[in-house]
């Protein structure tokens, strides 16, 4: 997979090479480009952004910017920054051995057209969901909008290179997209094959059942005073898994009724599940 971010702070995309992700790059399974939105400025200011049509506070980000700094890095003509990984190098073997999901739309279609996310509060709401089916993606492009964001003649003119996905990370309001672009991209490359050691490990997930994850300990058996489940101790795997998805469904209940309530629509909860939900 190759990630490229636009934004005016590639400084602040540097967490991209460290550990996890850094590790994905070393081993060939993932490419990423940061590049300066002001690479793309025309005038002696460099100036991305201007104030915006029918008033207001802030400003916008410039079409004028925006629109060749995306048609350059939807082809592949970036003059921005390959991040190495920040880890030391090994051999790198097997490079871009994964099976392409977005390789051509129909037969004699061609490359799919990359696919462009924009973080923006006002985009539809991130879920593991996308994260599962990005992880498929050959090319993801990503544009940080900064200020009051970006005009959105900008969205609106990338469907020709692009396949476009306004998203936000929750309900609340950051300066702008950098750290939504750093969530989204983890959550996107520990899903690819690979990444992660344990296969398992993105099986049992919070949200790949529907549920958030129930508790998990480790040694010692007693943690001032604090003892252990018996029942994980117990080495019988039946009843160590339906524990776990009581705890999964109590803890859900709880936190996220929300969730509850849409399992019980699809189909999702047995009758043990329910004698638990009801207590
Ligand atoms: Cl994706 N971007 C910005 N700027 N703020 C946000 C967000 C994204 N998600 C929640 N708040």
């Amino acid at each position: 997979m190759r990630l490229d971010v636009i934004t005016i702070f590639p400084e602040y995309l540097e967490p991209l090479r460290h550990a996890l992700l850094g590790k994905a790059i070393e081993q060939g399974i993932l490419e990423v480009g940061v590049h300066d939105l002001r690479a793309w400025a025309t005038d002696v200011h460099k100036s991305v952004d201007d104030t915006p049509y029918g008033g207001g506070p802030g400003m916008v980000m410039k079409p004028s910017v925006w629109g060749p700094a995306l048609d350059d890095v939807a082809t592949g003509d970036r003059p921005g920054t390959s991040l190495e990984s920040a880890l030391p190098h090994r051999n790198v073997i097997g490079i871009h051995d994964r099976t392409g999901a977005a390789e051509e739309d129909a037969p004699g279609a061609g490359p799919a057209k990359p696919l462009l996310i924009v973080p923006t509060p006002a985009g539809k709401p991130f879920t593991q969901a996308m994260a599962r089916s990005w992880s498929q993606e050959d090319h993801i492009v990503f544009a940080c909008g900064r200020y009051e964001g970006i005009d959105q003649r900008v969205v609106d003119n990338a469907c020709e290179r692009y396949r476009v996905e306004e998203v936000s990370i929750g309900d609340y309001v950051l300066i702008g997209g950098e750290v939504a672009v750093l969530v989204i991209a983890e959550a996107i490359v520990r899903l690819i094959p690979g990444v992660l050691g344990n296969a398992r490990s993105h099986q049992e997930d919070s949200f790949s059942d529907g549920l958030l994850e129930g508790p998990s300990y480790t040694k010692p058996q007693v943690w001032r005073g604090l003892e252990v489940p018996e029942v994980l101790r117990s080495g019988n795997h039946a009843k160590v898994d339906r524990w776990r998805r009581d705890q999964a469904l109590l803890r859900t209940a709880q936190r996220r009724p929300e969730l509850i309530e849409q399992l019980r629509e699809s189909g999702g909860l047995s009758a043990a599940d329910e004698e638990v939900l009801r207590g």
